[in-house]
């Protein structure tokens, strides 16, 4: 019967006479003369294996990243890794791997550069603290759809070749379809609006987005996986904001439950998910002020350089202020001016003569960066066709947005988070592209 290696411990306790087997990856060899200490590895973690002699095959000696099976007794030992090892008295080869292993699987990963861990990235996958991060990820998305499912959420698999885009028309991928040519979805906006609109009101999508966007930073991937929410019946952003923290709340604490030992790997802690309700929510100009006022301070008072805009660095500002006056480096930024937001974003009248300046949108900035962004909708055909034109847009260039508001739309609105951004600021990575499992930026598309 095959054992993980996580249950070597138990296993010497209980069947401390009898033959077990363990399968998995050979991830260390110490040739010590007379013995040989082999660490393999499996989906549960590392285990010690002690061969008398030294392990040979058919093939010759036993290669790192080979695929075995061992049996023998299991033995408590203070000093092997997780206090119990397999004293080994046969084993054979699954699966040889060649000598010639372009990466080590074993080094710490700290220690070497990103682009060297994605170039390798069938092996760079293997080492435990990379799998670590996918296996966080994975906690992240599965909590996120059970707060949702809760709350009466349905989810839903929207489409993503679109014939035009959302967010944004310059940062469009397009693909031949057939004879003609269309896009790849920048966000599922439009179809979370209309499945809120059929009568579902409430509804969530887990899918890969696509932004054609040119720049190469750690915070950005041309493909990644947005955790959209979609809600009717709403009055403001700020309805979203308590939607949101209701969620992040549970994520945090999900993945402190489920994964103690990736955290640990880490070096990693989520913030305490009673104090996530002590966010602020702060308007885009107050942010602006507050992320000057804390500027001022590191650079000295008499600085010249301004911050104008929600820039990476008044994004980090933010968040420090946020950590020291209300406990958590969690902040919400609400009531964006309309030129930063899509033109189906609902507006906030406080302009003169009726014009709206700031929209009741919000903006989630998570460890010094932008981890959401959502707010209420447009769901009113007149003002949403009046609208268009501040953004240069014609209605007719809307069938789809027009159709859906014209017949019957409730007031709602929503968001979308950024799964890789929240992972890499859960664990605290380099790049969002860390992140990826198989991250694609300007130059990457394989593997
Ligand atoms: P937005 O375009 O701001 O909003 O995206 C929402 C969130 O997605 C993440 N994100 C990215 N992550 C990695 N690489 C990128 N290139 C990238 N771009 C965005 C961020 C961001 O906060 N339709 C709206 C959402 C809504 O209003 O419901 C939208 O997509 O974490």
């Amino acid at each position: 019967m095959r054992f993980l290696a996580k249950d070597l411990t138990t296993a010497a306790r209980d069947k401390k006479d009898t033959e077990i087997e363990v399968s998995g990856w050979v991830h260390r060899i110490r040739d010590m003369g007379g013995i040989t200490f082999v660490v393999l590895r499996d989906r549960s973690g590392l285990a010690q294996l002690v061969f008398d002699q030294k392990p040979e095959d058919s093939g010759g000696a036993l290669t790192l990243e080979s695929v075995i099976c061992a049996s023998g007794c299991a033995t408590l030992n203070e000093k092997a890794p997780g206090g119990a090892e397999l004293r080994v008295k046969s084993f054979k080869t699954l699966s040889k791997a060649a000598p010639d292993l372009p990466y080590q699987v074993n080094a710490d990963i700290l220690k070497m550069g990103l682009e060297t861990i994605l170039d390798n990235r069938l092996l760079s996958l293997r080492n435990p603290k990379v799998q670590a991060i996918f296996k966080v990820q994975a906690t992240i998305a599965a909590a996120f759809a059970e707060a949702l499912r809760k709350q009466d959420f349905t989810e839903i698999k929207s489409s993503k070749l679109v014939g035009s885009g959302t967010e944004g028309g310059t940062e469009l991928f397009t693909v031949e379809y057939f004879d003609r040519k269309v896009c790849l979805a920048q966000s599922p906006q439009f179809y979370k609006e209309v499945m809120v609109a059929s009568g579902l009101e409430r509804v969530f999508e887990i899918a890969p987005v696509y932004r054609a966007e040119k720049h190469d930073t750690p915070r950005h991937l041309n493909e990644y996986v947005s955790l959209d929410v979609e809600m009717g019946f709403i009055e403001s952003e700020k309805d979203l904001i308590e939607l949101e923290k209701n969620v992040l709340a549970h994520i945090f604490e999900e993945v402190a439950q489920k994964n103690p030992g990736e955290l640990e790997m880490w070096n990693a802690r989520v913030p305490d998910s009673g104090a996530v309700a002590n966010a602020p929510t702060v308007p885009y100009d107050e942010s602006l002020r507050i992320a000057n006022g804390e500027a001022a301070k590191t650079r000295g008072a008499g600085a010249s350089s301004r911050i104008f805009d929600m820039n990476p660095e008044a994004e980090r500002l933010i968040c420090e202020w946020a950590k020291r006056e209300h406990g958590i480096d969690l902040v919400f930024v609400n009531e964006f001016p309309r030129r930063y937001r899509p033109f189906y974003t609902y507006p906030l009248d406080k302009g003169e003569e009726g014009t709206a300046v700031s929209t009741m949108s919000f903006d989630c900035l998570f460890r010094g960066l932008e981890i959401t962004s959502g707010g209420r909708r447009h769901h009113d055909y007149n003002a949403f066709v009046e609208t268009l034109p501040r953004f240069g847009i014609k209605s007719e260039e809307m069938p789809g947005y027009c159709a859906l508001l014209k017949y019957g739309c409730p007031p709602h609105g929503g968001f979308a988070i950024g799964l890789e951004r929240l992972t890499e600021k859960i664990l605290g990575l380099s790049s969002v592209k860390e992140a990826s499992l198989f991250p694609r930026d300007r130059k990457r598309v394989e593997p």
